[in-house]
């Protein structure tokens, strides 16, 4: 586990996060793309029982995604233990330690068309609290035409957007009730954020704010490793279905603090 040596971060991006619910950092993690890409490509050789392909038949492309491997994946296990991104995460979520929930590898081939759906990641997660960051990292440099967009300020909306199967666009839960409707991110009302991004750049975002991503329609593939990170306030969060991911077993009521036994404490503020 580290512990916070020097601040990372300046406090004008910490207040960047903390107003918009996203950030970017430049040139951070630069080291850590040839190993991630090697973790990547060892998943897509044997995917986890999650593995899902999000482009149907006949629909041009490939956008798969997988999680929650890092366990098996020692370059994944080591970025999550070692690299300064819990540590940043704990800075910029003012959070006196961080837990890591999970990791997330998404592949756009060249020639997909399907986009990402906006959506929050939150209402999909068996988690509330307002101290999260997820990482969004591409391991093939990305433009405006295939990057994530992220809707800034949207962590702050007053309820969670109802979520969706990607390939359906059906409803994740059969109640829904507690959600509201994604209003319409295209009409111009919203102030998006479309970084390019080269390696060792990361999309830093809050689990509430609203991100997706056009179809890959580059020659380039687009592969995107993630790393979600818990602060201090996070509690489970019943949400009357099957999440994503499941964490099927976890045996947690609502409220309880997330068990470091599944989810460990990976970095903590130094006192
Ligand atoms: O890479 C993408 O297209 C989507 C990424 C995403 O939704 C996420 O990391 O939460």
């Amino acid at each position: 586990m580290r512990t916070l040596g020097p601040t990372l971060l300046t406090q004008e991006q910490k207040d960047t996060y903390q107003r918009d619910g996203a950030i970017v950092i430049k040139g951070m993690f630069k080291d850590w793309i040839e190993p991630l890409r090697e973790g990547f490509e060892q998943v897509l050789r044997a995917p986890g029982p999650h593995g899902r392909e999000n482009v149907t038949s006949g629909a041009g492309g490939r956008f798969f995604e997988d999680y929650c491997n890092w366990q098996r994946i020692p370059e994944f296990k080591r970025w999550i233990e070692q690299s300064p991104g819990a540590a940043i995460a704990g800075e910029i979520t003012g959070s006196d330690y961080i837990q890591v929930f999970h990791e997330h590898i998404l592949v756009k081939e060249p020639g997909t068309s399907k986009p990402t759906p906006w959506h929050q990641d939150m209402p999909y997660y068996c988690v509330d609290g307002e101290k999260t960051a997820s990482y969004w990292i591409p391991l093939d440099p990305v433009t405006r035409d295939n990057t994530l967009q992220v809707v800034l300020g949207s962590h702050k909306w007053p309820r969670l957007i109802r979520p969706s199967r990607w390939s359906t666009n059906e409803s994740w839960y059969k109640d829904d009730s507690q959600f509201m409707e994604m209003p319409c991110i295209d009409g111009g009302e919203f102030d998006i954020l479309t970084p390019e991004l080269e390696l060792g750049d990361a999309l830093i975002f809050n689990f509430k704010t609203v991100h997706g991503a056009p179809g890959n329609q580059t020659r380039r593939r687009r592969r995107a490793f993630s790393t979600r990170f818990m602060g201090d306030d996070v509690r489970f969060a019943e949400r009357g279905g099957e999440t994503s991911p499941p964490f099927t077993g976890i045996g947690l009521q609502q409220g309880d603090a997330m068990r470091e036994d599944w989810f460990p404490v990976v970095w903590r503020k130094d006192v």
